[in-house]
């Protein structure tokens, strides 16, 4: 395709031996790379030095959260954070002749690489029916158009208004209070597809959905666990903090299917003995662990506690902690006595020696917390699973005090945020009384869709109006022909976006394209320039300015393409801008939601936040002192939120997923070089693999069993008892440390395998880390032309 940038594809696949170290200066080296291929030198350093700065934007890379103000590194950012915010920092653009020159058809068959190399979109675009290109359409048609569709519902309930975790808090708040004075709670997210096990099972455990722990108390642990989770990839600060923990003494486990680099051993970039030195070892103890074995490893773990206090009473157990703050251990531990080690060396995959090892360290430790993330979330068990963890902090009063708690380490920048601001289908009662207390209209009580359940309401005609705010919704969800057919049959899908993706060639009767300023733009409204505010994966607030700014800047305007790369002005809206306007034009004058208001200034936004939701109280004057402000965990006033007032000791039961002879469990993984839904590249360095994305990890001995060689090409096919056949077509066959039985491959490209109905219990999360699979051999000679 046309458009100046060629597609790698698949054609220069190279293999190499997997790293056993992450970052260091190679990773520098890599992320300038990329900026300087999207950027100015100029542009690019400006960015860099705003990153997670106090007075700079947030980076929108990950949750991760960055140290107080006085300890921050100058260059407080990492390899793919500075990639991510450069993919953003781009000069290239995308102007309505894009459009002119590719049908969506065209668009629909281009990678997802190549659509986002395509660069920043400009201007509101929109399909009309019947039509096969989008066209521009100015700002008041685009958002009158989406009004008279949301008007013209049966039910404000065939209407879904899904966001992606990249969205600040006060875009957040104001389209859930948009979503609910329209009349639905329909407000699915991309935590249905992340971390919504973690919140289900901290919600029922704990009384709140979210991670105890700071900093301090990471830097402070005795022992820290890192389970389900790739850090030297997805949250490589997160292995800065380790290294803190690891210098004061303290341990830690990592538990993996797969052996990641950064588990392995780190080298900081931004400081000498990091660029020069061996760096320093992360896991003192590594477990490579079955995929989905974690539940029976903690199962395990709880047995040898309840033991080793049968064999020394009142020397294991927290005791007092247990009898104070818990209830329901005695039922716990009567289940938990019935461990069987065959099971649990069976669903593991480890040895008992293995086991008794990190027990020993459990023992050596007053202070634990355990980490945790996707390979722990995108499992049918997944939230027993997360209980189960819950029981092993309780059984040593590991909960609520310093150095030791719980950490589910977040996705998205504001994806917890979001929760916060209410971005929730289920979200309390207590809630939707604040925010009828606050505008006096009464919020729809009937819970909302979530993301599987949405579309599956598209597939069944239940819902006809799909505005995404951030993301990219086909791409992220399961069974992607599956979605993208549900897609299809809406009269409106509408994408409130930064850059061009799957999700805008995959349209509506109509579709809307409704460009935005993404977080590195400097955000000018009538009551002058404005920031906005975030929630990192550890509770704290704080603020994120877009500092690209517009030619009037003195810096900034000795280089002309600076000026280009400001937001256009009356073609760019900020997300605020767009929910606010479509507001006034489908709500009509509302004088107890001020929404002109709210447009020309967010302090006011802010304001109404405060009133409505718990512990923003002063929320314009905290969040502007440097670093900004903790929420309160309730956790750690030893203060649950649950019917009971305690902490819950549960019971969990699972079966193990088993794959069929000749099949293997698939899970579906980010590689190094890609932002979710978007490769940036098509590498995945740690691993060892170069240019090139349809690859699968498979171990040796199960090559020789399926009688498949090292670099053999397949399909993946993926088998559900609804008898659907779903394929994943050309795959590479690499040869990898993945314990026997098990497979990885990338997301997005597998999600076609992911059967709609394959959910986690309870949270409904899409099993994206357990798919049973089959591989097909493709034979590779070349068809005979022809005559
Ligand atoms: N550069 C970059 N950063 C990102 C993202 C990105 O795409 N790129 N995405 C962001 C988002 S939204 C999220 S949610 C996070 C995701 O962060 P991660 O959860 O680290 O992401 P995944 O690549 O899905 O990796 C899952 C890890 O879990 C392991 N795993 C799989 N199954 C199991 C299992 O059964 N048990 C155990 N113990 N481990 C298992 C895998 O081998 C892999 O190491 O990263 C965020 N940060
Ligand atoms: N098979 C499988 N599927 C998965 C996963 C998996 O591990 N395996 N992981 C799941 C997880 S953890 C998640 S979080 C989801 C991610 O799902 P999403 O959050 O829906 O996907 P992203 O790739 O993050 O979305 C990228 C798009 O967001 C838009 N965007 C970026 N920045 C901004 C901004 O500032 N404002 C606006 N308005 N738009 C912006 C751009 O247009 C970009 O193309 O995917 C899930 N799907
Ligand atoms: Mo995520």
């Amino acid at each position: 395709m046309g458009g100046g940038i060629e597609d790698p594809g698949e054609e220069n696949l190279s293999v190499t031996a997997p790293k056993t170290w992450a970052t260091g200066a190679p990773a520098v080296a890599h992320a300038l790379q990329y900026a300087l291929g999207q950027t100015t030198v100029r542009r690019t350093a400006l960015t860099l030095l705003n990153i997670n700065q106090t007075k700079g934007f947030d980076c929108p890379g990950c949750a991760w959260p960055e140290p107080a103000p006085g300890k921050r590194h100058k260059n407080e950012y990492c390899e793919n954070g500075a990639k991510h915010i450069a993919d953003e920092a781009t000069s290239r653009r995308i102007t309505a002749d894009f459009f002119r020159q590719h049908t969506i058809a065209e668009l629909g068959a281009a990678s997802d690489y190549w659509l986002n190399q395509q660069g920043r979109l400009t201007e509101p675009m929109v399909k009309r029916p019947g039509a096969d290109h989008y066209e521009p359409i100015g700002w008041d048609e685009a958002l009158g158009l989406l009004a008279a569709e949301l008007r013209a519902l049966d039910s404000p309930d065939e209407a879904l208004f899904y966001t992606s975790g990249r969205l600040a808090n006060e875009p957040a708040f104001l389209l859930q209070l948009f979503a609910r004075a329209y009349g639905t709670n329909n407000l699915p997210d991309c935590s249905n597809m992340c971390h919504e096990s973690s919140g289900s099972a901290l919600n029922e455990t704990l009384g709140i959905g979210k991670g105890s722990v700071s900093l301090d108390d990471i830097y402070d642990a005795d022992l820290v666990f890192v389970v389900g989770q790739n850090p030297g990839t997805n949250h490589p600060r997160m292995l800065s903090a380790l290294e803190e923990t690891k210098l004061r003494g303290g341990k830690v486990v990592a538990v993996n299917p797969l052996p990641e680099a950064g588990l392995l051993r780190f080298k900081h970039p931004q400081k000498a003995r990091g660029v020069i030195g061996r760096g320093t070892a992360i896991a003192d103890q590594f477990l490579q662990i079955r995929p989905g074995g974690d539940l029976a490893l903690f199962q395990a773990l709880n047995l040898l506690l309840l033991e080793a206090e049968d064999e020394r009473p009142g020397t294991v157990l927290d005791r007092e902690f247990i009898a104070a703050h818990t209830n329901g251990f005695d039922d716990f531990a009567a289940q938990a006595r019935k461990t069987d080690w065959a099971d649990v060396l069976d669903a593991t995959g480890l040895s008992r020696e293995e086991i008794e090892e990190v027990h020993a360290r459990v023992l050596g430790s007053k202070k634990i917390i355990v980490c945790w993330a996707m390979g722990l979330t995108q499992h049918k068990h997944g939230v027993p699973t997360i209980r189960e963890v819950v029981n092993f902090l309780l059984l040593r009063g590991n909960i609520g005090r310093p150095g030791a708690g719980v950490c589910p380490v977040r996705g998205h920048s504001n994806v917890q945020g979001d929760r916060t601001m209410g971005i929730w289908e289920r979200v309390p009662q207590a809630f939707l009384d604040a925010l009828e207390g606050e505008f006096g209209f009464t919020p729809p009580t009937r819970h909302g869709l979530d993301s599987v359940d949405s579309i599956r309401a598209m597939r069944d005609g239940r819902a006809k109006l799909f505005l995404g705010v951030a993301g990219n919704f086909v791409r992220a969800t399961p069974d992607s022909d599956a979605t993208e057919r549900a897609m299809r049959t809406c009269r409106l899908t509408a994408h409130i976006s930064t850059k061009l993706n799957r999700s805008h060639a995959v349209c509506g009767e109509t579709a809307l394209i409704l460009p935005t300023l993404g977080r590195s733009d400097r955000d000018v409204q009538a009551g002058g320039e404005q920031f906005m505010t975030v929630e990192d994966s550890m509770s704290e607030v704080h603020t994120t300015r877009g500092r690209l700014a517009p030619a009037s800047d003195r810096l900034l305007s000795e280089v002309s393409i600076i000026t280009r790369l400001a937001p256009a002005s009356d073609r760019l809206l900020s997300e605020v801008s767009i929910i606010t306007r479509l507001a006034r034009l489908v709500l009509g004058d509302q004088p107890a939601i001020p929404w002109a208001e709210f447009e020309a200034d967010y302090d006011t936004v802010r304001d109404r936040i405060a009133r409505v939701v718990p512990g923003f109280d002063d929320f314009n004057t905290r969040v502007r002192q440097p670093g900004g402000f903790r929420l309160p965990n309730p956790v750690n006033r030893m203060t649950f939120n649950t019917p009971s007032g305690k902490a819950v000791f549960t019971r969990n039961d699972f079966t193990m997923l088993r794959a069929p002879k000749g099949h293997l469990i698939l899970q579906t993984l980010r590689s190094h070089d890609q932002w979710n839904t978007i490769p940036y590249a098509m590498d995945d360095r740690y691993r060892g693999i170069k240019g090139g994305r349809r690859v699968v990890l498979v171990h040796p001995s199960d090559l020789r069993e399926l009688g498949l060689a090292d670099h053999d090409l397949v399909d993946l096919v993926s088998v559900w008892q609804d008898g659907v056949e779903r394929r994943a077509e050309a795959f590479r066959v690499v040869a990898y440390s993945t314990p026997p039985g098990s497979a990885a491959a990338y997301y997005p490209e597998t999600n076609v395998l992911v059967p709609l109905d394959s959910v986690a219990d309870i949270s409904n999360t899409p099993t994206s880390k357990s798919v049973v699979v089959r591989l097909e051999r493709v034979s590779e000679v070349a068809p005979v032309p022809a005559g």
